[in-house]
């Protein structure tokens, strides 16, 4: 296969939404469906019993929620998908935002009882503004759901994209019989399997097939049917370019946990969704096709797998090809740096890789110079600046209370500050060595404790620290000058981990307030950018 070929073939994408719209339920699904898997490992009756392929920390096993983003990759139909599950808290937006960056496109799940929640609007901004194509799918219709002419409405009003129901739901909630394919115009009537962790055997039909009515009454159907003609009359017709420029969203309607609409999502998700494209740096267009070898380093995890207790960081590849062993520039360190040991990931597993292309998503060990947004390409000229990052909004002091664990607790809190799991503050003219920590929600505290536990065997005890806001002062500030600040009550100076320097404030006023009365020293919600960065 030629290089073109190659990237043609790859799709890489993430699945987002508000918390608990099922991501994780339609990515155990999507493998299944993919071929990936042959039994879907969710037992999603129950939050607290879930193992899934994806989730495969003890914490997110025990909440049954997704707190870090999981890479899968996998073949079907001559494609090549790499395909990112995320978490929807806001407490874990950072990774999923720095996934963002690594995609291009996105499925956004939405809960159709639901509707538009507050964190998929956000996650929708942030694909808005990066140009992603988004392709929609309404989740859940095996509960009493909203009416699907309304959901739709909403994506338009709220979100303000213009959506083209690809397929429509016949009936919902205990009656929900399947969907009809508006492009092919045939039904697809599934029957649920017990845990749905098969797939779900499905008759195709006519919409007027007997068969389909199922439980559903007269009027119902006919409502339906009155519904599907309606958009007929619209005759709007599927729109590639515009689903391309993010200016609409195919919408698909469907139940992960049943398995309905699964492969429809799929299939048509496939043959509408990009490849990868080029990317503009400083003005610079790097198409995929560029010779040189480039990529950008998205996100770091340690301790994936216990029983290989190392560092993997994800790298997202944007144009020429990889090999294994091959030497490249690392940008932080302007050093060469030899990459062998290579893998690509399907959740907590690995396998070595060979090769790779633009738009695989591999893991690379062994590199504890790697930090997130770091570029590494064979022409030093290339340089990506993707990486979004997020003002922190609640601040504690970690204490070690146990003094013979002090090295598991050092050592374990510089690597997870190395993963970005968290940031660290370092106050200016203190004597005080307990690490402060700055989190962009409080959450990302419980992840670093029960990992400083579980990962290093090291307690730790948190206590609240008193400010509530942090703004970063002109990165070339002397030291003099930082000596001649009058600070409002209670607010201090302190570095960040870059050793830049910022102001913690109690509260919103005080640092309004010293904005006002400082004209001269401007602050900033995030350090100003560096050329490094
Ligand atoms: N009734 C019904 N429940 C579903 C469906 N899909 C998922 N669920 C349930 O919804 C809950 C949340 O599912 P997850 O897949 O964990 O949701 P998520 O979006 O990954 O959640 P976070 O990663 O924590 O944001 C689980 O209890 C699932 O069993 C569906 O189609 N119908
Ligand atoms: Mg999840």
């Amino acid at each position: 296969m030629t290089i073109t070929e190659e990237i043609q073939r790859r799709r890489t994408f993430a699945i987002i939404s508000h918390p608990d719209a099922g991501k994780t339920t339609l990515t155990e699904k999507l493998l299944l469906y993919g071929g990936a898997v042959q039994l879907a490992g969710s037992v999603t009756a129950r939050k607290n019993q879930r193992a899934t392929t994806s989730d495969w920390m003890e914490l997110e096993k025990k909440r049954g929620i997704s707190i870090s983003s999981t890479v899968l990759q996998f073949d079907y139909d001559g494609y090549r998908l790499n395909l990112l599950d995320t978490p929807g808290h806001k407490d874990f937006s950072e990774d999923t935002y720095r996934v963002l960056t690594a995609v291009d496109a996105v499925v956004m799940v939405i809960d159709s009882a639901k509707g538009i929640e507050p964190q998929t609007r956000k996650l929708f901004e942030v694909c808005r503004q990066r140009g992603v194509p988004i392709f929609t799918f309404m989740n859940k219709c095996d509960r009493p759901m909203k009416e699907p002419l309304a959901l739709l409405d909403e994506l338009e009003r709220v979100l303000g994209i213009g959506a083209f129901p690809v397929n429509w739901p016949i009936g919902n909630g205990a009656d929900f019989q399947g969907v009809y394919d508006r492009q092919t115009k045939t039904m697809h009537t599934f029957e649920r399997v017990v845990g749905g962790k098969y797939r779900a055997p499905e008759t195709v039909g006519g919409l007027h097939d007997p068969a389909v009515r199922g439980n559903l009454s007269e009027a119902d159907f006919a409502k339906t049917v009155e519904e599907l003609e309606m958009l007929e009359h619209a005759g709007e017709i599927f729109d590639d370019a515009a689903v391309l420029a993010g200016k609409s969203t195919p919408v698909f309607f469907g139940s992960g946990v049943n398995n309905f609409g699964v492969q429809l999502l799929l299939d048509g998700f496939l043959k509408h969704s990009p490849a990868p494209k080029s990317r503009v740096m400083g003005g610079i267009e790097i198409a995929p096709e560029n010779p040189a070898f480039s990529g950008f380093i998205f996100k770091i995890q340690a301790n994936m797998d216990p029983k290989h207790r190392d560092r993997i960081a994800f790298i997202r590849v944007c144009s020429g090809k990889f090999d294994r062993d091959m030497t490249v520039h690392h940008s932080r360190s302007e050093k060469k740096v030899r990459l062998s040991s290579s893998h690509k990931l399907f959740g907590n597993e690995r396998e070595t890789v060979d090769e790779a292309y633009p738009g695989d998503v591999i893991g690379l060990v062994g590199h504890d110079s790697f930090g997130i947004g770091d570029t590494l390409t064979t022409d030093p000229k290339i340089l990506y600046k993707e990486i979004p990052r997020f003002t922190p909004e609640a601040f504690s002091y970690l204490h070690n209370p146990n003094t013979g664990k002090y090295k598991q607790f050092r050592q374990g809190l510089e690597q997870l500050l190395q993963e970005g799991v968290i940031q660290a503050l370092y106050l200016r003219n203190s004597s005080i060595k307990t690490p402060l920590l700055a989190a962009v929600g409080p959450l990302q505290f419980e992840v670093v404790q029960f990992r400083l536990e579980s990962e290093y065997g090291a307690e730790s005890r948190l206590e609240a620290a008193p400010w509530s806001v942090v703004r970063w002062l002109p990165t070339d500030i002397k030291e003099e000058e930082l000596d001649a600040l009058s600070l409002p009550t209670g607010a201090r100076l302190a570095y960040d981990i870059g050793k830049n320097p910022v102001i913690l404030f109690q509260n919103e006023w005080s640092a309004n307030y010293f904005g006002e009365t400082n004209k001269n020293t401007p602050l900033s919600a995030l350090p100003v950018q560096t050329a490094r960065e």
